[in-house]
């Protein structure tokens, strides 16, 4: 497998290399893809230096997958290039994700819906991915009527600036601001754009994009996002109100059950998700798994992951190799 890493400097592109090497993917040779400022760089990757080269050149290389995390743009204008010389792109931005001809995959739940007449695959956005990895059990048993999704999210989500405002105003200096307030000893209730709802445009991913990846338009998601001075990932807080009665123990059972969900949740001994915890891992993690006693058939759980890895890095990377086990074949 010929393989183009698209925005291979940035936060996540650095984080699907680490993920590329750790998994063995089966890659032959790979092509760091990066904005001229970047061409010519040496990028380490399995001992070996490959060199950063732009996109019209990596075009003409046709690798066989391209990953990309370069923003929207960039993915609106280069994806369909890499996808007439044959290449399949997995695309981390939001560029295509709502695009009705355009498949938005978690593969824990719905990769087989992918067919060799996919050539731009969109990922979630990562509050989503981490969200139905532990609602989507739920909603196959027991039925999901409403979720109410309150998030933290992580800094590193914005990328490098934000983490560098972060680091600025923890030492007292001045720098540039990715946020419109400090976010060192603040929360601010805006991740990504105002909409003309008065909503967020992360908060409606988290409405839009489930009802996709789910197959279910009647799945009422409603959404608070915020962002925390944090690293490591995003938690959120969400109460469930489910269309059939459930027991605590068998949510517990269930979720413990599925694949890349652990729980976290034994209050007696303080145990509950964290992002210090979940930092660097590729699972979801669950707990406060509790009833919901203001309503019937409601439940609250709390669900954190790091946002660079299953929310982003890890999921383009299994949507790739899914792709090489079953439509490279
Ligand atoms: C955040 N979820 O934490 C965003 C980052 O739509 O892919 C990723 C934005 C996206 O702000």
């Amino acid at each position: 497998m010929k393989v183009a890493v698209v925005g291979a400097t940035g936060m996540v592109g650095q984080v699907m290399l680490n993920v590329l090497e750790e998994r063995n993917f089966p890659l032959t040779e790979l092509i760091p893809v990066a904005s001229e400022k970047s061409v010519g760089k040496e990028i380490k990757f399995k001992g070996k230096k490959y060199k950063v080269v732009n996109l019209a050149t990596a075009v003409q290389m046709k690798p066989d997958i391209a990953l990309f995390s370069a923003g929207g743009e960039t993915s609106l204008e280069w994806a369909p290039k890499f996808a007439a010389v044959g290449t399949r792109v997995v695309d981390n931005s939001s560029a295509w994700r709502m695009d009705a001809d355009k498949k938005l995959i978690i593969p824990e739940i719905n990769a087989q819906t992918l067919t060799k007449d996919d050539f731009i695959i969109a990922n979630p956005n990562c509050s989503t991915i981490q969200l139905l990895m532990a609602l989507h059990p739920i909603h196959q048993k027991y039925g999901i009527e409403r979720a109410i999704v309150s998030t933290y999210q992580s800094i590193t989500g914005t990328g490098v600036k934000a983490v560098q405002q972060l680091e600025n105003e923890y030492n007292n200096v001045d720098g540039e601001m990715a946020y419109p307030y400090p976010i060192h000893k603040n929360a601010i209730p805006h991740c990504d754009v105002f909409l003309e709802n008065d909503y967020t445009k992360e908060e409606m991913k988290l409405t839009n994009e489930t009802k996709k990846i789910l197959g279910d338009e009647q799945l009422q998601v409603v959404a608070t996002a915020v962002r925390i001075p944090v690293v490591g990932g995003h938690s959120e807080s969400v109460n469930l109100e489910l269309k059939n009665a459930f027991e605590i123990k068998d949510i517990k059972k269930l979720l413990s059950e599925t694949s890349g969900v652990v729980v976290q949740d034994q209050v007696e001994v303080n145990q509950y998700p964290m992002p210090i915890y979940a930092e660097g891992k590729d699972e979801v993690f669950v707990g406060r798994i509790r009833r919901d006693f203001t309503k019937e058939n409601a439940l609250n759980l709390w669900i954190v992951a790091d946002n660079l890895r299953k929310g982003a890095a890890t999921n383009t990377v299994q949507i790739a190799e899914y792709l090489v086990n079953n439509i490279f074949v």
